[in-house]
């Protein structure tokens, strides 16, 4: 009989508060870019999945957007339960904070952590301890709440002690037989990939002018031969709002695109022809469909 190594492959979970880092650690983790950043809170839309695979295991990273959609004291019921059950279905969750920062926020994400399934503390952003003993006493006061499998202070941005964590991880993978191919990062399709790095810059560059009903589509994506032709519209609600996303003399829908076409060619590794242009939303569809509900014709 011959010897071979056993596969372990599982669901790791990454919960926390808006802008603890989950989407940083995410694409860190896999080494590419799958899941938007900002500062902004409410970025990740979309439950994206993660796939780090080494000689003898894979991890699946899920992003949970359930964490990141509500708004302060309103996490109801149905979401509050729907967020359990997801977590009680993984092999290990990753619980974020940042350093030095334990809000009500914190606590209100904390209260949904399943008993049951192995928890480890991440405590990210570790640049902005001051220092050992500060930090010492944190992880303490964190501890004290809850059971927590492990512990580990990591750098998302900064890449760093990710090594580290993967080794706390890895003893609670099942045995399994991978479930992805292993040069695979994301189960997410370059289509949905391409509008997800748009907004990304979208919400980069308008930062606070970002118009609120703002909806990215994917008009085109096409091969051509090794290079991908991809047509994106920014829809916004109203004329007026159509400068703001594009800028004076074009420049903020230049800058937009250019970097987003970097980040594809990077990510798809391969050359992108990218047109962006904002679109105002015609408002007839839906307009028929609110007086419908309301019984109105
Ligand atoms: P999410 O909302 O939890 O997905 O958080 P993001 O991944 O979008 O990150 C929110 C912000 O925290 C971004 O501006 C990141 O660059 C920043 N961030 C993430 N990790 C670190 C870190 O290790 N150190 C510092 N200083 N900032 C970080
Ligand atoms: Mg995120
Ligand atoms: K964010």
């Amino acid at each position: 009989m011959t010897d071979t190594p056993q596969f372990h492959c599982g669901f790791v979970a990454i919960v926390g508060r808006p802008n603890v880092g989950k989407s940083t650690l995410m694409n860190h983790l896999i080494g590419q870019k799958i899941s938007i950043t900002s500062k902004k809170s409410q970025t990740t839309r979309h439950r994206v999945t993660g796939i780090h695979t080494e000689d003898t295991a894979q991890f699946v990273f899920v992003d949970t957007p359930g964490f990141q959609t509500y708004h302060k004291g309103a996490l109801n019921e149905a979401l509050n339960k729907s967020v359990k059950d997801s977590l009680g279905s993984v092999d290990c969750v990753l619980f974020l904070l940042e350093a030095m920062r334990f809000t009500s926020a914190d606590k209100e994400v904390m209260a949904l952590l399943p008993k049951k399934t192995p928890v480890i503390l991440v405590v990210n952003k570790l640049d902005k301890a001051k220092d050992k003993l500060t930090l010492q006493a944190f992880i303490d006061e964190v501890t004290a709440e809850f059971e927590f499998a492990g512990v580990e202070v990591v750098s998302a941005k900064h890449g760093q002690r990710l090594a580290e964590l993967l080794d706390q991880v890895r003893p609670h993978l099942p045995e399994s037989m991978p479930l992805y191919p292993e040069d695979m990062v994301t189960d997410k399709n370059e289509r949905f990939l391409a509008a997800e790095i748009v907004r990304e810059k979208l919400f980069r560059y308008l930062g606070e002018e970002l118009p609120y009903e703002m909806n990215v589509e994917v008009e085109m994506f096409e091969m051509d031969g090794a290079l991908r032709r991809i047509h994106i519209a920014v829809l916004v609600d109203k004329e007026h709002q159509k400068p703001i996303v594009i800028g004076k003399a074009g420049e903020k829908l230049k800058k937009i695109s250019t970097e987003a076409r970097l980040d594809m060619e990077k990510l798809f590794d391969g050359k992108v022809f990218l047109q962006v242009w904002v679109k105002v939303k015609s408002g007839w569809a839906d307009d028929v469909r609110f007086l419908r509900e309301f019984g109105l014709n």
